[in-house]
């Protein structure tokens, strides 16, 4: 098996400790930093978001998984820059206000990220003005709005209002569990996702349209 199929099962089993070994070897090999990226992380990520999409593993298994590609990223982020490896595109995601709940909000992140977005993350409980300073700061081409609740689903509409003198140029995609394909549609966002692989699948669309 080469370095980068046993970083790629390293992935997807999980195995943190493995991935930072694979990868630090593979970058003493001197392979190139996209193909650690794609046919290793990225790769291995792909999978799990497949399996996950088919219920055939579930949110421990996306995050123990998540936390391994990090542990290879950490290893090649240094070197990402000095590649000048295009990313796909610039995520700014956040919960909306007066809402907490992240573990759904994280898993599209590290889905996002592992399929080669940068991602910026705004945290939970986030203003719809904040997510207006993140527009204007880092430029993305997409904004993820979490909800868990009925009751901050209200606050999606209010941030998508707040985008509106930016929706040339930035698309809106909303997902939790409350969250309905009928109210994106109510409220103008550009996407609905209702979970994480299907969150990159959107994304890859949105920024084809
Ligand atoms: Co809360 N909670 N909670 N909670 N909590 C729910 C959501 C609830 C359904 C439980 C229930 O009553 N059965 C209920 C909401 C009812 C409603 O409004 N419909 C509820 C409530 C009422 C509350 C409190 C009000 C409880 C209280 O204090 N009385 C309170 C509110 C706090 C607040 O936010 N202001 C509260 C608090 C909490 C904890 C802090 C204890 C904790 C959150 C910890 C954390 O997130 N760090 C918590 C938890 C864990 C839950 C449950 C049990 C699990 C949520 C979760 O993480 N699911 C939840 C009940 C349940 O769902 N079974 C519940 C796993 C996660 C992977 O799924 O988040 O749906 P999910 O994310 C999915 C998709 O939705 C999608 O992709 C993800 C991955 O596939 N997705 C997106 C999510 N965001 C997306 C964004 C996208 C695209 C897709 O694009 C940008």
């Amino acid at each position: 098996m080469s370095i980068l199929q046993e970083m790629q099962e390293a992935v997807i089993s999980g195995n943190a400790g493995k991935v930072k070994e694979c990868a630090e070897k593979a970058v003493a090999e001197s392979i190139e930093v996209s193909a650690i990226l794609n046919d290793g992380l990225i790769a291995g990520m792909n999978v799990i978001g497949v399996r996950f999409k088919n219920n055939e593993v579930y949110v421990p298994e996306v995050l123990v998984a998540a936390r391994a590609m990090h542990a290879g990223m950490a290893v090649v982020k240094p070197l990402i820059a000095a590649a000048d490896i295009q990313e796909k595109g610039t995520v700014v995601i956040g919960t909306v206000k007066g809402d907490l709940h992240d573990i759904g909000k994280n898993l599209v992140m590290m889905m996002l990220e592992g399929a080669g977005y940068k991602v910026i993350d705004l945290g939970i409980d986030v203003l719809s003005e904040k997510f207006v300073q993140a527009v204007e700061e880092h430029k993305p081409d997409i904004v993820g709005l979490s909800a868990l609740l009925t009751t901050t689903m209200t606050q999606m509409k209010a941030t998508v209002e707040q985008l509106q003198p930016y929706r040339n140029r930035v698309k809106v995609m909303v997902g939790g569990a409350p969250v309905t394909q009928k109210f994106a549609d109510e409220i103008g966002a550009d996407a609905y996702a209702p979970d994480a692989a299907s969150a990159v699948d959107k994304a890859q669309e949105l920024l084809a349209s």
